[in-house]
């Protein structure tokens, strides 16, 4: 079985909408292994997004998901990566389909609810940068 990160961004949480994020993922058939309110520091902030450093919103990003907790979520489930990709959505949620969170939650790409891993490699970084080793 395959692990994944996943967090609930600071609108959704705002929005009191962790039960209902979660639970899409139970519906799928996720396991929730470990999960925690966090408030992000800017430091971390800045690595989780480092892909997106030179990308003109990037401050504006950083200001998002440090605006308030996140609920970060390490889910495990069958390959984990690509299903829970799929249940979010695309990133912005004017493209992303019905049925799926970014699509039934969010209308802006810049508070789009959910993050979740793309890649098996992502994945493992995340989870140690979220809950540490082990
Ligand atoms: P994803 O979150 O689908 O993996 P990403 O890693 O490319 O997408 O980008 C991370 C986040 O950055 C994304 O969830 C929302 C924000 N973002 C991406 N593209 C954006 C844009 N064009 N304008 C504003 N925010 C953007
Ligand atoms: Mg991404």
């Amino acid at each position: 079985m395959e692990k994944t990160f996943v967090m609930v961004k600071p609108d959704g949480v705002k929005r009191g909408l962790i039960g209902a994020i979660v639970a899409r993922f139970e519906n799928k058939g996720f396991t929730l292994v470990k999960g925690e309110l966090m408030q992000l520091s800017r430091e971390k902030a800045e690595v989780h997004y480092g892909h997106l450093r030179a990308k003109p919103f990037f401050g504006e990003l950083v200001d998002f998901i440090t605006s308030g907790p996140v609920f970060a979520m390490v889910l495990e489930g069958k390959d984990a990566i690509k299903n829970s990709r799929l249940l979010i959505g695309a990133t912005n949620p004017s493209e992303a389909g019905a049925g799926t969170i970014r699509g039934d939650f969010a209308l802006d790409v810049e508070a789009n609810i959910v993050h979740g891993s793309d890649s098996a490699e992502n994945a493992e970084i995340e989870i140690e940068r979220f809950f540490g080793k082990g």
